[in-house]
């Protein structure tokens, strides 16, 4: 046997484990569909297809884990992806609570998170720009977060899933916190770089950690002031 076909375990409830042979190639969609009494699986070093969701609907499953000789294929915090953790291609329907997708990954596939109705949040990066039909198809309670404008966010409406958009990361120059850069920004740098001491520790902080070199040069002078308020269309702090 090279592989597992279609629904070759369907429903199997009674099956708790699962060794496969060393000559496993291939495993397709829905192989394992509903094997509730499965908790982790180890995909073995020659496995080098594997179709959409073959554990969909495994609600025990907690772990998918790969030989690590699979050229394949990975596993990160047991859910599976390709080698180069690019590609989310299932997350293990035994897994609840909040999940994050990480970084690396551009494409969740077709059924990726299907039929886990244990999940209550995923978070999706902006590094995610394809998101596979029925990837999140039957997660009740599941609620897609991602930033405004994302892949994610298009998915989700375009399915009907709940979404919650996250904050957006710092905003370069916005040293009051505002969310916006205007001139009371560049009057803050300028006040931090003259080493100001009615400056506050926490507006310190704020400015340190929203890029005070504005220009990029290496070092924080009076010229990523001046870079400023030229971006701002102006020449002199109000
Ligand atoms: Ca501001
Ligand atoms: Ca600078």
């Amino acid at each position: 046997m090279t592989g597992i076909d279609e629904y070759a375990f369907d429903s199997c409830t009674a099956l708790a484990s699962v060794t496969f042979g060393k000559g496993l190639e291939w495993i397709w969609d829905d192989a394992f569909c509903g094997c509730s009494a499965l908790t982790d699986i180890t995909i073995p070093a020659g496995v080098t297809e594997i179709g959409e969701n073959p554990f969909y609907h495994c609600a025990g499953l907690k772990e998918i884990h790969v030989d690590k000789d699979n050229a394949a294929f990975a596993s990160q915090d047991g859910v599976l992806f390709d080698k180069a953790l690019a590609e989310l291609i299932c997350c293990p329907g035994g897994r609840a609570g909040d999940y994050t997708v990480p970084d690396s990954v551009t494409a969740i596939a077709a059924g990726a998170f299907s039929g886990n109705t244990n999940l209550t949040g995923v978070t999706v990066p902006e590094s995610v720009t394809s998101i596979g039909e029925g990837a999140f198809s039957g997660c009740e309670g599941l609620t897609v977060r991602g930033y405004a404008g994302s892949c994610a966010e298009a998915y989700a409406k375009e399915n009907g899933i709940p979404f919650e958009t996250i904050a957006q990361g710092p905003v370069k120059g916005d040293y009051n916190g505002d969310a916006a850069v205007t001139v009371a920004d560049a009057v803050l740098l300028a006040r931090f770089i003259s080493e100001d001491t009615a400056l506050t520790s926490e507006q310190i902080a704020a400015i340190l950690n929203h890029e005070p070199d504005f220009d990029g040069d290496g070092i924080v002078t009076i010229r990523d002031v001046s870079e400023m308020l030229k971006q701002l269309g102006t020449s002199q702090p109000a």
